[in-house]
């Protein structure tokens, strides 16, 4: 891939810049502040894994908006379809008039998710609502009304993903009333619950059976691994112990692979790692590359349960979207990215993955490709740190860059940078960080 900024990290003025800090003021005299933000250092273009911001910085960027441009910023072949396509066909509304490229999507989807059966998909324009639209199809197919999420998950923050996501701060707080029938049980945390797969899906189960009743339940969602939540893999064989209870007690099995899925972890969905084959996935974030698209992909008996009319949406899966997935998945193949995650994920290991053991404040690194999670804790325990996240994320963000928070206590750093970063910037970005590390 050719990149339009030089690959490393520059810095020509303190971070927030003069620019920077200009905007912030006029920024709080107009955005509200419930849009809050991880830096006030604003961005003006970026390439592969380097974000420019107004004042000419160059940051190194390890979060890509929260998992999205993991191809790399502005990649070329995304640019050139979107441009190509906005000027072609901008929009129709699949439901009114169709166009070729949501149909292709949609092969594309039944080809790259897990299971070899037919599967049928629909396209709409966020996580939360391909979430949402999960959850209707469920409850469609099965005529039962129970949702099952994990602690720690994200789902989203319309109202019903808002009663979908784990903690009540700042997610919650204050906003409801919220939908019933969704009920939240224990997950697999193997760095603070020490259980095995199978003993974790045991405590997962009985919980359902004494709280809520399996044949209630219409779907159980589960982020194969939780990002939000804090990076968390969980053991090996608590997902598949989950899908053979689903599929024993008719309940059907959504994968959310928002954020995990999309060459991410260095397969195309992360239920892979775990060889597990969901009913339901749902897609977003990394797979436009940057544009609003997401999806529901499917068993066809499933997905086709639902009337014609009984879901859609104006802007789902538009023309533009789909243009820029295509050349996403494209790039994707033909790139090698899930084996350029898989490198990182070994970049990333030699370089960090002896953390806790050389920091005290380090409890566990964990992670797979490109989606990686530090949690940090009171040293010589495993409770939570979130004032040390706190120091690490301001020193790096002053010095140019740019990972993410995560984690119920907000005491995870996240690291989930483009699969084209170059072992040079996950170097200089690892070295920056345990600048961080080592003053606490
Ligand atoms: N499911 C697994 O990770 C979004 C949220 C950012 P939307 N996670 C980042 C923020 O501050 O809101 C997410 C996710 C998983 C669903 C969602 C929701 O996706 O596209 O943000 O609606």
């Amino acid at each position: 891939m050719a990149f339009s900024v030089p690959q490393e990290r520059k810095l020509v003025t303190e971070l927030p810049g003069p620019n920077s800090l200009a905007l912030q003021e006029r920024r709080v005299r107009s955005v509200s502040r419930g849009a809050g933000t991880l830096a006030n250092i604003y961005m003006d273009h970026a390439s592969g894994a380097i974000l420019v911001d107004v004042d000419g910085n160059q940051l190194i960027d390890l979060g890509c908006g929260i998992g999205v441009t993991t191809v790399g910023h502005a990649h070329p072949d995304v640019a050139a379809a979107v441009a190509e396509q906005v000027a072609r066909l901008t929009h129709t509304l699949f439901t009114v008039t169709p166009y070729e490229n949501y149909v292709r999507v949609a092969e594309r989807l039944a080809q790259i998710t897990p299971g070899d059966f037919e599967k049928h998909s629909i396209l709409v324009n966020s996580g939360a609502e391909a979430v949402e639209n999960a959850v209707k199809i469920a409850r469609r197919y099965t005529g039962r009304r129970a949702i099952v999420t994990l602690d720690h998950a994200f789902h989203g923050r319309t109202n019903l993903t808002m009663a979908m996501t784990y903690r009540p701060w700042p997610e919650r707080e204050g906003m409801g009333p919220f939908p019933g029938e969704i009920y939240s049980v224990p997950l697999s945390y193997p760095f603070r619950d020490g259980l095995t797969g199978e003993e974790a899906a045991a405590r997962t189960i009985d919980y359902i059976r004494t709280h809520i009743g399996a044949r209630e339940v219409a779907a159980f969602f589960a982020e194969p691994i939780l990002g939000d939540g804090g990076v968390i893999v969980p053991a090996d064989g608590f997902l598949t112990a989950m899908k053979d209870f689903c599929a024993e007690n008719g309940i059907v099995f959504v994968a959310d692979e928002i954020q995990a899925g999309i060459a991410r972890t260095g397969r195309w969905y992360a239920s892979e790692h775990f060889g597990l084959v969901p009913d339901l996935v749902t897609t977003a974030k990394g797979l436009a590359g940057g544009l609003p698209l997401a999806a529901v992909t499917g068993r066809a008996e499933i997905m086709d349960a639902v009337q014609p009319g009984g879901i859609g949406g104006t802007f789902g899966g538009n023309p533009v979207s789909t243009a820029a997935a295509l050349a996403v998945l494209e790039a994707i193949e033909r790139d090698g990215l899930l084996a350029e995650a898989q490198r990182v994920e070994r970049e990333l290991r030699a370089r960090i993955g002896d953390w806790a053991d050389r920091f005290p404040v380090v409890g566990e690194v964990r992670g797979k490709g490109a989606m990686f999670g530090v949690e940090l804790v009171q040293p010589g325990t495993t409770r939570p740190n979130p004032h040390a996240l706190q120091a690490v994320l301001a020193h790096a963000t002053r010095s140019g860059v740019v990972p993410l928070d995560a984690g119920s206590w907000d005491s995870v750093l996240r690291i989930m940078p483009s699969v084209v970063i170059s072992e040079d910037l996950v170097d200089d970005a690892a070295g920056v960080l345990e600048e961080a590390l080592a003053t606490l």
